[in-house]
């Protein structure tokens, strides 16, 4: 099988593509082990300062490869193993990750392909793109991070309606529910999308991670704590040098020029 996760550093970002069209870019294991390898990749090289996820073809990603899981081939395989080896650590990259993650749903998401996709941290979706949560098919649970993000993102009637159900949800309602950024014209998605993980590869790294960091944190904290992690992420941004050349940049008219530092 060829690549199956295409993977280019440009302007600061790294693109990855799932790229197992012919699957609507399932999930199988070297899939996964593609793409984790991306996400670390990302983690430690200082030349990525933005991710763009994307998918090959006409889906985004179908989820698990159910192919792996023909039980006519006997046995019961151990799900629990599964996500715990392969899911959970990509979702944990993906949040703790403390540069931007932009995702672009160039067709279907369907099971783990949907929850990862509502993972990252701006998701633009192709107009005729639709997101499934299939799980409810085949007498599964949402995973990656799934329950979690659906209750937040669109509160729990909705996301037990789209859970309970799998009905397809379409980009726009997807964008007005607030489970997506935008629902962008399909053949201006990949540009839009590039545009926007460009814009922000070009920003301040450090500022931009340590605010993805304190809005996922505000999930579990309470407003006090709240202001405290403020108080202490502010004291770490306002050491970066990129804070430095913003307000130089600012007080002398021109446009910063940030290193990411
Ligand atoms: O197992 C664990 O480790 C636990 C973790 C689970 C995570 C999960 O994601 S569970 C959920 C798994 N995903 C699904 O149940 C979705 C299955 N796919 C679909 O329901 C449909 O394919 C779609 C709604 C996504 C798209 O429908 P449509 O009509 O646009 O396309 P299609 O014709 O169904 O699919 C095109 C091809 O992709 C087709 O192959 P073929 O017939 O051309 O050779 C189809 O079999 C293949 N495909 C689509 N999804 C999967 C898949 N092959 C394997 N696994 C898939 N998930």
């Amino acid at each position: 099988e060829s690549e199956t996760v295409l993977s280019a550093l440009e302007d600061g970002v790294l693109r990855l593509t799932l790229n197992r069209p012919d699957k609507l870019n399932a999930f199988n294991e070297a899939m996964h082990v593609a793409l984790r390898a991306g996400f670390e990749r990302a983690h430690s090289d200082d030349h990525v300062r933005a991710v763009l996820l994307t998918g090959a073809g006409r889906g985004f990603s179908a989820g698990q490869d159910l192919g792996d899981r023909d039980p006519r081939k006997g046995g019961t395989p151990d799900l629990g193993q599964t996500i715990e080896t392969f899911y959970n650590p990509l979702l944990r990259l993906i949040r703790n990750l403390e540069k931007p993650v932009v995702c672009a749903v160039n067709g279907v998401a369907a099971g783990a392909g949907a929850n990862i996709a509502f993972a990252c941290d701006i998701t633009l979706a192709a107009r005729s793109a639709r997101f499934i949560q299939a799980f409810a098919k085949i007498g599964l649970v949402p995973d990656s991070g799934g329950t979690w993000s659906l209750s937040r993102l669109i509160g729990e009637a909705r996301a037990k309606a789209l859970a309970l159900t799998a009905e397809p949800l379409d980009a726009e309602t997807a964008a007005s529910w607030g489970l997506i950024w935008r629902a962008i014209d399909d053949a201006a998605l990949l540009d839009e999308a590039t545009a926007l993980a460009a814009r922000l590869a070009a920003g301040p790294t450090k500022g931009i991670g340590l605010t993805k960091r304190a809005i996922q944190a505000a999930a579990n904290n309470a407003f006090d704590e709240q202001l405290d992690l403020e108080r202490d992420l502010q004291r770490e941004a306002g050491r970066s040098a990129d804070y430095a050349e913003g307000v130089a940049a600012f007080l002398e008219k021109r446009k910063p020029e940030f290193k990411g530092r």
